[in-house]
Protein backbone atom coordinates (compact mmCIF):
# COMPACT_ATOMS: atom_id res chain seq x y z
CA UNK A 1 0.00 0.00 0.00
CA UNK A 2 0.80 3.31 -0.48
CA UNK A 3 1.31 5.98 2.18
CA UNK A 4 -1.67 7.87 2.08
CA UNK A 5 -0.72 11.30 3.07
CA UNK A 6 -3.74 13.13 3.10
CA UNK A 7 -7.41 11.98 4.01
CA UNK A 8 -10.41 13.34 2.19
CA UNK A 9 -11.68 16.00 3.48
CA UNK A 10 -15.11 16.71 2.73
CA UNK A 11 -17.27 19.10 4.04
CA UNK A 12 -20.83 19.98 3.67
CA UNK A 13 -19.84 22.93 1.68
CA UNK A 14 -17.54 21.44 -0.23
CA UNK A 15 -19.63 18.42 -1.12
CA UNK A 16 -22.58 20.96 -2.68
CA UNK A 17 -19.93 22.76 -4.42
CA UNK A 18 -18.75 19.57 -5.97
CA UNK A 19 -22.20 18.80 -7.03
CA UNK A 20 -22.77 22.33 -8.62
CA UNK A 21 -19.89 21.51 -10.50
CA UNK A 22 -20.44 18.19 -11.74
CA UNK A 23 -22.60 19.21 -14.59
CA UNK A 24 -20.92 19.58 -17.47
CA UNK A 25 -21.15 22.76 -19.46
CA UNK A 26 -22.63 22.52 -22.63
CA UNK A 27 -20.73 23.78 -25.64
CA UNK A 28 -22.36 26.51 -26.02
CA UNK A 29 -21.41 28.19 -23.07
CA UNK A 30 -17.68 26.82 -23.42
CA UNK A 31 -14.83 27.99 -25.34
CA UNK A 32 -13.42 31.26 -23.71
CA UNK A 33 -15.68 31.58 -20.72
CA UNK A 34 -16.56 28.35 -19.72
CA UNK A 35 -18.55 28.18 -16.72
CA UNK A 36 -16.80 25.98 -14.62
CA UNK A 37 -13.24 28.01 -14.95
CA UNK A 38 -14.46 31.37 -13.63
CA UNK A 39 -11.14 32.80 -11.73
CA UNK A 40 -11.11 34.70 -8.48
CA UNK A 41 -10.87 33.72 -4.78
CA UNK A 42 -13.95 31.71 -4.85
CA UNK A 43 -12.42 29.82 -7.69
CA UNK A 44 -13.12 25.95 -7.85
CA UNK A 45 -9.79 24.68 -6.67
CA UNK A 46 -11.54 23.13 -4.69
CA UNK A 47 -13.38 25.17 -2.04
CA UNK A 48 -10.16 25.61 -0.03
CA UNK A 49 -7.30 26.31 -2.50
CA UNK A 50 -7.26 30.19 -1.52
CA UNK A 51 -6.17 28.78 1.91
CA UNK A 52 -2.49 29.43 2.03
CA UNK A 53 -1.35 25.86 3.15
CA UNK A 54 -2.76 24.52 -0.21
CA UNK A 55 -1.31 26.53 -2.59
CA UNK A 56 1.17 24.62 -4.37
CA UNK A 57 5.12 25.26 -4.35
CA UNK A 58 8.29 23.97 -5.33
CA UNK A 59 10.40 22.17 -2.81
CA UNK A 60 13.59 20.35 -2.54
CA UNK A 61 13.41 16.82 -1.45
CA UNK A 62 17.41 16.05 -0.68
CA UNK A 63 17.70 11.95 -0.46
CA UNK A 64 16.00 10.43 -2.93
CA UNK A 65 18.81 8.49 -5.21
CA UNK A 66 17.48 5.69 -6.54
CA UNK A 67 14.45 4.83 -8.68
CA UNK A 68 12.76 3.03 -5.89
CA UNK A 69 13.53 6.02 -3.56
CA UNK A 70 11.85 8.35 -5.58
CA UNK A 71 8.97 5.85 -6.61
CA UNK A 72 8.39 5.35 -3.19
CA UNK A 73 7.98 9.71 -2.97
CA UNK A 74 6.13 9.81 -6.04
CA UNK A 75 3.67 7.33 -4.28
CA UNK A 76 2.93 10.18 -2.03
CA UNK A 77 0.98 11.82 -4.60
CA UNK A 78 3.47 14.84 -4.98
CA UNK A 79 5.03 14.90 -8.46
CA UNK A 80 8.25 15.30 -9.25
CA UNK A 81 9.46 17.83 -11.18
CA UNK A 82 13.69 17.69 -11.08
CA UNK A 83 15.54 14.86 -10.68
CA UNK A 84 19.28 15.13 -9.37
CA UNK A 85 21.71 12.86 -8.09
CA UNK A 86 20.59 12.80 -4.51
CA UNK A 87 17.45 15.06 -4.64
CA UNK A 88 14.40 15.89 -6.65
CA UNK A 89 12.25 18.94 -6.92
CA UNK A 90 8.42 18.26 -6.18
CA UNK A 91 5.45 20.08 -6.58
CA UNK A 92 3.56 19.92 -2.96
CA UNK A 93 1.66 22.17 -1.26
CA UNK A 94 2.48 23.31 2.86
CA UNK A 95 0.20 20.23 4.33
CA UNK A 96 1.90 17.57 1.99
CA UNK A 97 5.39 18.96 2.39
CA UNK A 98 4.96 18.39 6.35
CA UNK A 99 3.54 15.42 5.60
CA UNK A 100 6.64 14.29 4.09
CA UNK A 101 8.87 15.53 6.98
CA UNK A 102 6.96 13.49 9.37
CA UNK A 103 7.75 10.80 7.24
CA UNK A 104 11.26 11.56 7.80
CA UNK A 105 11.76 13.57 4.31
CA UNK A 106 14.34 16.47 4.35
CA UNK A 107 12.05 19.35 2.71
CA UNK A 108 12.62 22.76 1.63
CA UNK A 109 10.78 25.30 -0.13
CA UNK A 110 11.93 26.66 -3.12
CA UNK A 111 11.24 30.13 -3.77
CA UNK A 112 7.93 30.60 -5.59
CA UNK A 113 8.35 32.14 -9.23
CA UNK A 114 8.08 36.19 -9.47
CA UNK A 115 4.96 36.36 -11.01
CA UNK A 116 2.69 39.01 -12.46
CA UNK A 117 -0.09 40.64 -9.84
CA UNK A 118 -3.64 38.69 -9.16
CA UNK A 119 -6.17 40.31 -11.21
CA UNK A 120 -9.06 41.18 -8.89
CA UNK A 121 -11.75 38.93 -7.11
CA UNK A 122 -13.88 37.96 -9.50
CA UNK A 123 -12.48 39.00 -12.16
CA UNK A 124 -10.46 36.78 -15.42
CA UNK A 125 -7.76 37.24 -17.30
CA UNK A 126 -7.33 35.89 -20.69
CA UNK A 127 -3.84 36.88 -21.78
CA UNK A 128 -0.83 35.04 -20.21
CA UNK A 129 1.18 37.59 -17.94
CA UNK A 130 3.84 40.19 -18.86
CA UNK A 131 7.28 38.33 -20.07
CA UNK A 132 4.72 35.68 -21.20
CA UNK A 133 2.70 36.86 -23.67
CA UNK A 134 3.93 35.31 -26.49
CA UNK A 135 2.58 31.85 -25.76
CA UNK A 136 -0.91 31.15 -26.55
CA UNK A 137 -4.19 31.00 -25.22
CA UNK A 138 -6.72 28.73 -25.86
CA UNK A 139 -8.17 31.09 -27.80
CA UNK A 140 -4.93 32.23 -29.52
CA UNK A 141 -4.16 28.58 -30.60
CA UNK A 142 -7.55 28.25 -32.37
CA UNK A 143 -7.27 31.13 -34.39
CA UNK A 144 -3.63 30.33 -35.04
CA UNK A 145 -4.52 27.38 -36.28
CA UNK A 146 -7.92 28.16 -38.61
CA UNK A 147 -5.54 30.95 -40.25
CA UNK A 148 -2.91 27.86 -41.05
CA UNK A 149 -5.97 25.29 -42.40
CA UNK A 150 -7.16 28.31 -44.56
CA UNK A 151 -3.66 28.77 -46.01
CA UNK A 152 -2.69 25.37 -46.77
CA UNK A 153 -6.20 23.26 -47.49
CA UNK A 154 -4.46 20.97 -49.50
CA UNK A 155 -2.07 20.13 -46.67
CA UNK A 156 -3.49 20.74 -43.52
CA UNK A 157 -7.24 19.95 -42.01
CA UNK A 158 -8.45 20.06 -38.92
CA UNK A 159 -11.01 17.85 -37.11
CA UNK A 160 -12.58 18.45 -33.74
CA UNK A 161 -12.08 14.85 -32.22
CA UNK A 162 -14.46 15.61 -29.15
CA UNK A 163 -14.48 18.30 -25.93
CA UNK A 164 -12.93 18.49 -22.96
CA UNK A 165 -14.93 18.27 -19.55
CA UNK A 166 -15.92 21.97 -19.58
CA UNK A 167 -16.45 21.56 -23.04
CA UNK A 168 -13.86 23.27 -25.00
CA UNK A 169 -12.63 21.82 -28.84
CA UNK A 170 -10.11 18.96 -28.55
CA UNK A 171 -8.70 19.07 -32.26
CA UNK A 172 -6.42 16.40 -34.25
CA UNK A 173 -5.00 18.93 -37.11
CA UNK A 174 -3.76 16.47 -40.05
CA UNK A 175 -0.54 16.68 -42.48
CA UNK A 176 -0.14 15.10 -45.82
CA UNK A 177 -0.11 15.75 -49.39
CA UNK A 178 -3.93 14.61 -50.68
CA UNK A 179 -4.77 15.63 -47.16
CA UNK A 180 -8.58 15.10 -47.44
CA UNK A 181 -7.64 11.32 -48.43
CA UNK A 182 -6.94 8.34 -45.97
CA UNK A 183 -4.03 6.85 -48.13
CA UNK A 184 -2.00 3.77 -46.90
CA UNK A 185 1.07 5.89 -45.32
CA UNK A 186 2.60 5.32 -41.89
CA UNK A 187 1.21 7.85 -39.33
CA UNK A 188 2.69 9.65 -36.42
CA UNK A 189 1.14 11.11 -33.41
CA UNK A 190 2.24 14.52 -31.49
CA UNK A 191 0.27 15.13 -28.57
CA UNK A 192 0.78 17.90 -26.15
CA UNK A 193 -0.81 19.98 -22.92
CA UNK A 194 -1.55 16.84 -21.08
CA UNK A 195 -0.53 18.89 -17.68
CA UNK A 196 -1.96 22.26 -17.53
CA UNK A 197 1.07 24.15 -16.70
CA UNK A 198 3.38 22.84 -19.45
CA UNK A 199 2.63 25.45 -22.04
CA UNK A 200 5.77 25.45 -23.91
CA UNK A 201 4.02 22.06 -25.01
CA UNK A 202 1.08 24.31 -26.94
CA UNK A 203 3.82 26.19 -28.34
CA UNK A 204 5.70 23.00 -29.83
CA UNK A 205 2.54 21.60 -31.30
CA UNK A 206 2.05 25.09 -32.99
CA UNK A 207 5.84 25.13 -33.99
CA UNK A 208 5.47 21.88 -35.75
CA UNK A 209 2.19 22.92 -38.04
CA UNK A 210 4.21 26.15 -38.88
CA UNK A 211 7.17 24.62 -39.70
CA UNK A 212 5.65 21.64 -41.65
CA UNK A 213 2.99 23.71 -43.65
CA UNK A 214 4.99 26.68 -44.35
CA UNK A 215 8.28 24.63 -45.25
CA UNK A 216 6.92 22.16 -47.98
CA UNK A 217 7.53 22.77 -51.20
CA UNK A 218 10.70 24.40 -50.55
CA UNK A 219 12.40 22.12 -48.25
CA UNK A 220 13.11 18.82 -49.59
CA UNK A 221 13.01 16.71 -46.39
CA UNK A 222 9.86 18.32 -45.04
CA UNK A 223 8.31 17.97 -48.62
CA UNK A 224 9.33 13.92 -48.78
CA UNK A 225 7.78 13.98 -45.39
CA UNK A 226 4.91 15.33 -46.28
CA UNK A 227 4.19 13.42 -49.68
CA UNK A 228 4.76 9.81 -47.82
CA UNK A 229 3.45 10.23 -44.15
CA UNK A 230 -0.06 10.85 -42.64
CA UNK A 231 0.63 13.20 -39.59
CA UNK A 232 -1.27 13.78 -36.50
CA UNK A 233 -1.26 17.23 -34.36
CA UNK A 234 -3.12 17.03 -31.29
CA UNK A 235 -1.82 20.93 -29.94
CA UNK A 236 -3.70 20.45 -26.35
CA UNK A 237 -4.90 17.43 -24.84
CA UNK A 238 -6.15 20.06 -21.40
CA UNK A 239 -6.89 22.92 -22.68
CA UNK A 240 -9.59 23.34 -19.40
CA UNK A 241 -6.69 22.97 -17.26
CA UNK A 242 -4.48 25.55 -19.28
CA UNK A 243 -6.96 28.01 -19.47
CA UNK A 244 -7.26 27.96 -15.16
CA UNK A 245 -3.53 28.26 -15.17
CA UNK A 246 -3.93 31.76 -16.60
CA UNK A 247 -7.20 32.80 -15.42
CA UNK A 248 -6.31 34.29 -12.28
CA UNK A 249 -3.31 36.56 -13.52
CA UNK A 250 -0.81 34.59 -11.59
CA UNK A 251 0.13 31.25 -12.85
CA UNK A 252 -1.68 28.24 -10.25
CA UNK A 253 0.70 25.79 -11.06
CA UNK A 254 -1.80 23.44 -12.06
CA UNK A 255 -1.39 20.12 -13.77
CA UNK A 256 -4.44 18.18 -13.77
CA UNK A 257 -7.80 18.55 -15.90
CA UNK A 258 -10.90 20.39 -14.12
CA UNK A 259 -13.19 17.07 -13.66
CA UNK A 260 -14.65 17.41 -10.22
CA UNK A 261 -14.29 14.54 -8.18
CA UNK A 262 -17.02 12.67 -5.94
CA UNK A 263 -17.34 13.33 -2.80
CA UNK A 264 -14.57 16.16 -2.36
CA UNK A 265 -13.81 19.28 -2.96
CA UNK A 266 -10.33 18.44 -4.65
CA UNK A 267 -10.81 19.29 -8.77
CA UNK A 268 -9.13 17.43 -11.26
CA UNK A 269 -7.44 14.28 -12.72
CA UNK A 270 -3.79 13.35 -13.53
CA UNK A 271 -4.70 12.61 -17.31
CA UNK A 272 -0.86 11.14 -17.37
CA UNK A 273 -2.33 8.55 -15.17
CA UNK A 274 -5.82 7.58 -16.47
CA UNK A 275 -4.98 6.05 -19.47
CA UNK A 276 -6.50 2.63 -20.07
CA UNK A 277 -3.35 0.15 -19.79
CA UNK A 278 -2.39 -0.74 -16.14
CA UNK A 279 -3.96 1.80 -14.77
CA UNK A 280 -3.13 2.27 -11.45
CA UNK A 281 -1.25 -1.46 -11.43
CA UNK A 282 1.88 -0.33 -9.52
CA UNK A 283 2.45 2.54 -7.14
CA UNK A 284 2.79 5.07 -10.07
CA UNK A 285 -0.33 6.76 -9.31
CA UNK A 286 -2.53 8.55 -6.44
CA UNK A 287 -6.37 7.06 -5.33
CA UNK A 288 -6.65 10.08 -3.19
CA UNK A 289 -8.33 13.57 -5.72
CA UNK A 290 -6.34 15.80 -3.71
CA UNK A 291 -2.82 15.04 -5.39
CA UNK A 292 -1.29 15.99 -8.06
CA UNK A 293 -0.82 12.42 -9.61
CA UNK A 294 -4.31 11.62 -8.90
CA UNK A 295 -5.29 8.40 -11.57
CA UNK A 296 -9.32 8.78 -11.72
CA UNK A 297 -12.01 6.69 -10.42
CA UNK A 298 -11.46 4.35 -13.32
CA UNK A 299 -9.53 3.98 -16.48
CA UNK A 300 -9.88 6.57 -19.24
CA UNK A 301 -12.50 8.83 -16.70
CA UNK A 302 -11.37 11.71 -17.93
CA UNK A 303 -13.39 12.93 -21.43
CA UNK A 304 -9.72 13.99 -22.91
CA UNK A 305 -8.06 10.34 -22.27
CA UNK A 306 -11.39 8.98 -24.05
CA UNK A 307 -11.73 11.73 -27.04
CA UNK A 308 -7.66 10.85 -27.72
CA UNK A 309 -7.85 7.21 -26.90
CA UNK A 310 -11.36 6.73 -29.47
CA UNK A 311 -9.23 8.94 -32.07
CA UNK A 312 -6.45 6.40 -31.87
CA UNK A 313 -8.47 3.59 -32.02
CA UNK A 314 -10.19 5.44 -35.38
CA UNK A 315 -6.77 4.85 -37.33
CA UNK A 316 -7.28 0.89 -36.87
CA UNK A 317 -7.65 0.11 -40.81
CA UNK A 318 -7.94 -3.56 -41.89
CA UNK A 319 -7.05 -4.55 -38.14
CA UNK A 320 -3.60 -2.82 -38.32
CA UNK A 321 -2.83 0.32 -36.47
CA UNK A 322 -1.63 2.75 -39.18
CA UNK A 323 0.34 5.14 -35.94
CA UNK A 324 3.67 3.33 -36.08
CA UNK A 325 5.21 6.50 -33.80
CA UNK A 326 4.29 9.02 -31.56
CA UNK A 327 5.81 11.54 -29.28
CA UNK A 328 3.90 13.37 -26.23
CA UNK A 329 5.37 16.41 -25.09
CA UNK A 330 5.81 17.53 -21.76
CA UNK A 331 7.45 20.23 -19.60
CA UNK A 332 10.31 20.00 -18.22
CA UNK A 333 13.95 18.32 -17.41
CA UNK A 334 15.09 17.83 -21.23
CA UNK A 335 14.94 14.20 -21.28
CA UNK A 336 13.83 11.44 -23.93
CA UNK A 337 11.80 8.96 -22.92
CA UNK A 338 10.50 5.59 -23.51
CA UNK A 339 8.02 2.52 -22.13
CA UNK A 340 7.55 1.21 -19.91
CA UNK A 341 6.73 3.15 -16.83
CA UNK A 342 5.03 0.84 -15.00
CA UNK A 343 7.91 -1.29 -14.69
CA UNK A 344 11.72 -0.74 -14.10
CA UNK A 345 12.54 -4.02 -15.99
CA UNK A 346 13.70 -2.98 -19.62
CA UNK A 347 12.08 -5.99 -21.03
CA UNK A 348 9.87 -8.53 -19.69
CA UNK A 349 6.07 -8.87 -20.32
CA UNK A 350 5.36 -6.59 -22.83
CA UNK A 351 8.75 -5.80 -24.41
CA UNK A 352 11.01 -7.54 -26.30
CA UNK A 353 14.66 -7.03 -26.16
CA UNK A 354 14.40 -6.59 -30.16
CA UNK A 355 11.59 -3.73 -29.08
CA UNK A 356 13.49 -2.96 -25.78
CA UNK A 357 16.42 -1.88 -28.07
CA UNK A 358 14.48 -0.07 -31.02
CA UNK A 359 13.16 2.08 -28.78
CA UNK A 360 16.37 2.69 -26.85
CA UNK A 361 18.61 2.93 -29.97
CA UNK A 362 16.02 5.37 -32.03
CA UNK A 363 15.62 7.48 -28.21
CA UNK A 364 19.28 8.06 -28.26
CA UNK A 365 19.35 9.38 -31.66
CA UNK A 366 16.67 11.65 -30.92
CA UNK A 367 18.26 12.55 -27.74
CA UNK A 368 21.65 13.22 -30.05
CA UNK A 369 19.98 15.67 -31.82
CA UNK A 370 18.54 18.11 -28.77
CA UNK A 371 20.76 17.45 -26.15
CA UNK A 372 18.05 15.79 -24.47
CA UNK A 373 19.31 12.64 -21.42
CA UNK A 374 17.66 9.67 -23.21
CA UNK A 375 16.13 6.62 -20.53
CA UNK A 376 13.87 3.99 -20.26
CA UNK A 377 10.81 6.66 -18.39
CA UNK A 378 11.28 4.73 -15.00
CA UNK A 379 14.43 5.74 -14.21
CA UNK A 380 13.17 8.95 -12.77
CA UNK A 381 10.12 6.80 -11.35
CA UNK A 382 7.26 4.66 -11.66
CA UNK A 383 4.17 5.47 -13.60
CA UNK A 384 1.24 3.44 -14.06
CA UNK A 385 -1.66 4.89 -16.67
CA UNK A 386 0.88 7.12 -18.98
CA UNK A 387 -0.26 7.57 -22.56
CA UNK A 388 3.16 6.00 -23.74
CA UNK A 389 2.69 3.10 -21.69
CA UNK A 390 -1.09 2.63 -23.52
CA UNK A 391 0.09 3.65 -27.03
CA UNK A 392 3.04 1.16 -26.96
CA UNK A 393 1.10 -1.72 -24.27
CA UNK A 394 -2.40 -1.44 -25.97
CA UNK A 395 -1.60 0.25 -29.44
CA UNK A 396 2.18 -0.98 -30.08
CA UNK A 397 2.78 2.10 -31.39
CA UNK A 398 6.54 3.45 -30.48
CA UNK A 399 5.80 6.03 -28.04
CA UNK A 400 7.87 8.38 -26.49
CA UNK A 401 7.89 11.56 -24.15
CA UNK A 402 9.77 14.13 -24.20
CA UNK A 403 10.49 16.54 -21.59
CA UNK A 404 11.47 19.77 -22.87
CA UNK A 405 13.09 22.49 -21.48
CA UNK A 406 14.63 23.67 -19.10
CA UNK A 407 16.53 21.47 -17.87
CA UNK A 408 16.50 22.62 -14.38
CA UNK A 409 15.63 25.38 -12.37
CA UNK A 410 15.66 28.33 -14.95
CA UNK A 411 12.01 28.87 -14.44
CA UNK A 412 10.97 25.47 -14.24
CA UNK A 413 7.71 25.07 -16.00
CA UNK A 414 7.10 28.64 -16.50
CA UNK A 415 10.10 29.93 -18.86
CA UNK A 416 10.02 33.58 -20.34
CA UNK A 417 8.14 33.73 -23.84
CA UNK A 418 11.98 34.78 -24.94
CA UNK A 419 13.02 30.84 -25.00
CA UNK A 420 9.69 29.47 -27.22
CA UNK A 421 11.68 29.90 -30.57
CA UNK A 422 14.80 28.04 -29.76
CA UNK A 423 13.32 25.79 -27.48
CA UNK A 424 10.45 24.13 -30.04
CA UNK A 425 13.69 24.73 -33.01
CA UNK A 426 15.34 22.74 -30.89
CA UNK A 427 12.87 19.36 -31.52
CA UNK A 428 12.89 19.81 -35.09
CA UNK A 429 15.24 17.09 -36.27
CA UNK A 430 14.16 14.67 -33.65
CA UNK A 431 10.76 14.86 -35.11
CA UNK A 432 12.25 14.45 -38.21
CA UNK A 433 13.73 12.08 -37.75
CA UNK A 434 11.02 9.81 -35.89
CA UNK A 435 8.64 10.65 -38.80
CA UNK A 436 11.67 9.49 -41.54
CA UNK A 437 12.08 6.64 -39.76
CA UNK A 438 8.44 5.88 -39.42
CA UNK A 439 7.91 3.04 -42.10
CA UNK A 440 10.01 0.97 -40.15
CA UNK A 441 11.36 1.88 -36.52
CA UNK A 442 13.00 -1.18 -36.89
CA UNK A 443 15.78 -0.57 -39.49
CA UNK A 444 16.95 1.49 -36.69
CA UNK A 445 18.49 -1.71 -35.58
CA UNK A 446 18.56 -3.57 -38.92
CA UNK A 447 16.39 -5.43 -38.46
CA UNK A 448 13.74 -4.14 -40.75
CA UNK A 449 13.68 -7.66 -43.19
CA UNK A 450 12.75 -9.53 -39.88
CA UNK A 451 9.89 -6.95 -38.82
CA UNK A 452 8.61 -5.01 -41.94
CA UNK A 453 8.64 -7.18 -45.19
CA UNK A 454 5.43 -6.52 -47.10
CA UNK A 455 3.79 -4.10 -44.93
O1 LIG B 1 5.06 12.48 -14.39
C1 LIG B 1 4.80 12.64 -15.58
O2 LIG B 1 3.69 12.42 -16.07
C2 LIG B 1 5.91 13.15 -16.51
N1 LIG B 1 6.64 14.20 -15.90
S1 LIG B 1 5.93 15.67 -15.74
O3 LIG B 1 6.83 16.52 -14.99
N2 LIG B 1 5.75 16.33 -17.16
O4 LIG B 1 4.67 15.48 -15.11
C3 LIG B 1 6.89 12.03 -16.73
C4 LIG B 1 6.28 10.79 -17.24
C5 LIG B 1 7.32 9.74 -17.35
N3 LIG B 1 6.73 8.47 -17.45
C6 LIG B 1 6.23 8.05 -18.60
N4 LIG B 1 6.36 8.75 -19.67
N5 LIG B 1 5.61 6.90 -18.61
CA1 LIG C 1 -1.18 11.56 -47.86
ZN1 LIG D 1 3.90 16.65 -17.89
Amino acid sequence: MRPRIRGGRSTVLAALLSLALAAPITAAQALDSPAGAAAGATAPGGADRTNPDRQPHQYEVTGPATPAARTALAATGVSIDEVHARSVVITADRTQAGTLRQLGYQVRQLPDLPTARPAAPGTRVKDFPAGYTGYHTYAEATKEIDTLVAKYPAILSKQVIGRSHEGRNILALKLSKNVTKDENEPEVLFTAHQHAREHLTVEMALYLLGELTSKYGSDPRVTKILDSREIWIVPDLNPDGGAYDIASGRFRMWRKNRQPNAGTSEVGTDLNRNWAFKWGCCDGSSDDPADETYRGPSAASAPEVQVVSKFVRSRVVGGKQQIKAAIDFHTYSELVLWPQGFTHDPTGPGMTQDEHDTFATLGKKMAATNGYTPEQSSELYITDGSIDDWLWGDQKVFAYTFEMYPSSGHGGFYPKDSVIAKETARNREAVLQLLETADCVYRVIGKEGQYCKGR
